[in-house]
């Protein structure tokens, strides 16, 4: 909100602890790509000076956040920061039952545990690498029902994560609403580029997945930037809080889970949170087989006191507004130079088109792979590869899943970088830019079973 001249936002914040970062040559890069496979989730932290690989866990705490983790209650049964946690969540979003996890991955697990039978369809907002591997564990299958603007990087809509209620109608018509234990959405959806989902849309699901006695279980992991997004661009909501939204948002969802490493702003954590009592039963007592007990999930009680006040401050006006205006302004700072961005900007992230970028390589050439190592022997900023290799490979077929979106991902993480350091990246993106035409695609050498992006390994093509 602009008053008279006044249109810039600043960093809500003072700087007190600096944490001095290397600059490296083009040579040392060159090696450590090489030694890292050309895959940027194998450089070590020391070969980069700005890391914008993930917002997971890369967040700066506040100083409150610190002074909490002093008060850490490290008791083994009911640790007193359990309860501030419990309290925080029933506060902000409204759940009444919460399971404590080390973070995202572990509540996903969880859940699809107790909800997801064998041969149960799983539809959502689109796929998320972890979240799907554990429905497909749990022996389920997940059918995207997500809009079709969401695969198009150029489309403008300003809610791509908006479910495609036909494309529901069709799967509960095919399979039977028994088939289906939850409805699996996100917010906001990350591999669509960071895109919300509107609140229209949602009350719609809510009352077609009433009808059909579907849960709704939410991934919120980035719940509070959705509801900025909402607050900006959707109709009535220009006068409600962040805070409001996000209320709103939980109260149409039967439970949630959590990677409090994003919005929440702690290093580590997470959590599932449900309606269902029996649900909670289940999952606490499946808590203490794998995480710990239910009072800590494999957290120490210094990490639930860092996660109850970092959710508070997740949805403060001045620092969501920073948060996603920070993104933005990176956006629309690549994309003022010509390259392809996925639009509109997202929450966490500036997606960069690799299809577009580098159109002269065919997919299984691994151009979204090919991108971030050059962006990163550029300029040593890291970034992550978000399409085919992330896709994986169909567990029926065993073919590569050719998805739509081969992306780039400059991730920021929260309240770390300035102003300078965006456009020191935008620089670096557009000199890769300049000379794309020389750039080759990559030979996959070495590829594990699950979650290949994570440690696959690459060879560049001559
Ligand atoms: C990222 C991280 C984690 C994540 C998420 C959503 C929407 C669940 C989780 C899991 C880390 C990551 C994970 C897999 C591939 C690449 C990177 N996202 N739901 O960078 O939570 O990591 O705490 O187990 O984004 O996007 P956790």
């Amino acid at each position: 909100m602009s008053e008279g001249r006044r249109r810039s936002w600043a960093e809500p914040y003072k700087i007190k602890v600096v944490e001095p970062v290397r600059v490296t040559t083009r040579e040392e890069r060159r090696t450590a790509l090489d030694e890292a496979g050309w895959n940027t989730f194998l450089l070590k932290s020391r070969e980069v000076t700005i890391d914008l690989l993930t917002d997971s866990g890369t967040s700066a705490m506040s100083d409150k956040q610190w002074a909490g983790m002093m008060v850490g209650d490290e008791a083994y049964a009911g640790s007193e920061n359990f309860y501030h946690l419990e309290k925080a969540i029933q506060d902000i979003y409204g759940y009444p039952f919460v399971v404590p996890t080390h973070q995202g991955r572990a509540a996903e697990h969880i859940i699809s545990r107790i909800l997801i039978k064998a041969g149960d369809i799983i539809p959502g907002n689109m796929y998320f690498t972890t979240t799907r591997l554990h429905q497909e564990l749990a022996g389920g299958t997940f059918v995207d029902v997500i809009v079709d603007e969401a695969h198009e990087p150029a489309n403008e809509y300003p809610f791509k994560g908006d479910v495609d209620l036909e494309k529901l109608d069709r799967v509960v018509s095919e399979h039977g609403a028994e088939k289906i234990p939850y409805i699996s959405l996100a917010t906001t959806v990350n591999m669509a580029g960071g895109q919300p989902v509107s609140l229209k849309n949602l009350k719609a699901l809510h009352e077609y997945c009433a009808g059909k006695k579907i849960p709704i279980y939410l991934d919120k992991t980035r719940i509070a930037e959705n509801a900025y997004f909402i607050q900006q661009n959707e109709e009535g909501y220009a006068d409600h809080s962040v805070a409001e939204i996000v209320r709103e948002i939980c109260s149409h969802t039967e439970g949630a889970w959590m990677s409090a490493k994003k919005d929440a702003l702690v290093n580590i954590g997470g959590y599932l949170v449900t309606r269902d009592e029996e649900v909670f039963e289940q999952a606490r007592n499946l808590v203490v087989v794998y995480e710990g007990l239910h009072t800590y999930g494999g957290l120490a009680g210094r990490d639930m006191e860092a996660m109850a006040i970092g959710m508070r401050e997740s949805v403060d006006p001045d620092h969501i507004r920073a948060r996603v205006e920070q993104v933005r302004y990176l956006g629309h700072k690549i994309a003022s130079e010509g390259v392809p961005i996925v639009r509109p900007v997202g929450g966490h992230a500036v997606f960069l088109d690799a299809r577009t970028f580098l159109d002269h390589l065919d997919q299984e050439e691994f151009p979204a792979q090919r991108l971030a190592a050059e962006i990163y022997l550029e300029g040593g900023v890291r970034s992550m590869e978000r399409g085919i290799v992330s896709a994986g490979r169909d567990p029926e077929t065993g073919e590569n899943r050719r998805v739509k979106l081969e992306l780039v991902r400059l991730t920021i993480p929260r309240r770390v970088y300035t102003q300078s350091h965006m456009d020191v990246v935008a620089e670096t993106v557009w000199e890769v830019w300049d000379r794309r035409r020389e750039i080759k695609g990559l030979e996959m050498v070495h590829e594990p079973k699950y979650l290949r992006f994570f440690q696959a390994r690459f060879e560049p093509k001559a």
